[in-house]
């Protein structure tokens, strides 16, 4: 009998990531897709695993959708990628951010307890739950949370549930508190690709500028198809536990745009990129930098793909993509 996944946020970025890792170790993988007039498989169509997904309607912020998902599937294993992820618009929109990020998680997990107490439910949990607390100059499992933005806030409900429901009920639940990860496949709307799509369009001569906020504000970034590994190996581990996932490395986002530029040939960055207010955040996270030792030492995972290769990789395939079109 093959394993059932479920993955929520299928559609996302490390959503296919995972589903090509669990398919490729012979799963039945589940995604959740919500109902759309047009919904976009170019992510898993990218992985070439469209077909080999089996798709179910619902919704994060639907609980009976949800309750009704599980019951009829009861996967052996629950991957919660889903939510509102982008920190820049969970000011706006921090309603629907918190009840998809937060509700939706415990619908989950209420769905788990009644229906399947013995499936393995992995939480997306994210290093902006830790906000401005750099005290050591890095963040692990033993930093104190500081959030700073809706986002956070609602991932940080989140884990606490996946803990609380692991601590009442006995249910294997684990939170990955992941660094940032990134790849071809990222949203448009995320720094890096923003940086990797625009660079590509300058090489291109389709555009002359690239409009950015904060250069200085630095990040730890590793490649989401080493991420889904981490994910993978804490719901194979003996115990349900909490692991953070990061390189260990970070830089500003003005050494991304330099070596984006590079990476497409071109030295002369500073005259392409303009600083915009309106990308600005009303409160910011400023230096984010992972230590993944628990990870490393009781998973054995450990992230493969470095800072220049991430980068070449993103922009030799936007330019790759915007040569087609
Ligand atoms: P992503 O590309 O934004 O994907 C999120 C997915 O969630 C999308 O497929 C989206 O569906 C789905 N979703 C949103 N609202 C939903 C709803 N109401 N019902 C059902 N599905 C819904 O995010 P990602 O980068 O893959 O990240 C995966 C998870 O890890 C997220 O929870 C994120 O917060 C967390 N995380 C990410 C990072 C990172 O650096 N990437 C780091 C730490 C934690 P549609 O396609 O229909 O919009
Ligand atoms: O790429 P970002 O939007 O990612 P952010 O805010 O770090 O969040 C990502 O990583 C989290 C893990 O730490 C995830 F939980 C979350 O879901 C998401 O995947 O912004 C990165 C940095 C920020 O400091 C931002 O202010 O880049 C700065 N930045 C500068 N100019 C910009 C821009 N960010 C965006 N999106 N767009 C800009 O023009």
């Amino acid at each position: 009998m093959k394993k059932v996944a479920f993955i929520t946020g299928i559609l996302g970025q490390d959503g296919p990531y995972l589903a090509k890792l669990l398919l490729e170790k012979d799963y039945e993988v589940y995604g959740l897709i919500r109902r759309y007039s047009n919904p976009s498989f170019e992510n898993l169509d990218y992985l070439g695993i469209t077909n080999q997904v089996q798709y179910v309607e619902g919704d994060m912020t639907d609980e009976g959708s949800l309750m009704n998902i599980i019951k009829s599937i009861r996967p052996q294993e629950i991957y919660n990628l889903a939510a509102q992820s982008f920190v820049g618009s969970s000011w706006d929109q921090a309603k629907l951010t918190t009840e998809i990020n937060s509700l939706g998680v415990l619908y989950l997990l209420n769905s788990v307890k009644f229906f399947c107490p013995l499936t393995k439910f992995y939480q997306a949990s994210t290093s902006e739950m830790f906000g401005l607390n750099n005290d050591n100059g890095y963040q692990d499992e033993n930093t104190a949370f500081k959030p700073r933005s809706p986002y956070a806030i609602s991932k940080l409900y989140a884990y606490w549930m996946t803990i609380n429901f692991r601590e009442s009920y006995n249910i294997f639940t684990s939170n990955g508190i992941l660094f940032n990860h990134e790849s071809p496949l990222r949203g448009i709307q995320f720094v890096t690709r923003k940086i990797t799509d625009g660079v590509a369009r300058i090489k291109l001569g389709l555009t002359k500028e690239l409009r950015l906020g904060n250069l200085d504000s630095k990040r730890d970034w590793g490649f989401a198809g080493d991420y889904v590994e981490a994910m993978y190996l804490m719901l194979q581990s003996d115990k349900p536990d909490d692991y953070v996932a990061a390189t260990g490395e970070n830089h500003t986002v003005r050494e991304f745009v330099e070596e984006a530029f590079k990476a497409a040939g071109m030295t002369n960055f500073n005259q392409y990129v303009k600083i915009d207010p309106r990308y600005l955040r009303p409160a910011e996270v400023f230096e984010l930098k992972g230590k993944a030792d628990k990870a490393k030492k009781i998973l054995g995972w450990q992230p493969k793909v470095g800072f220049k290769e991430l980068i070449k990789m993103m922009v030799d395939v936007d330019l790759k993509r915007l040569k087609k079109t």
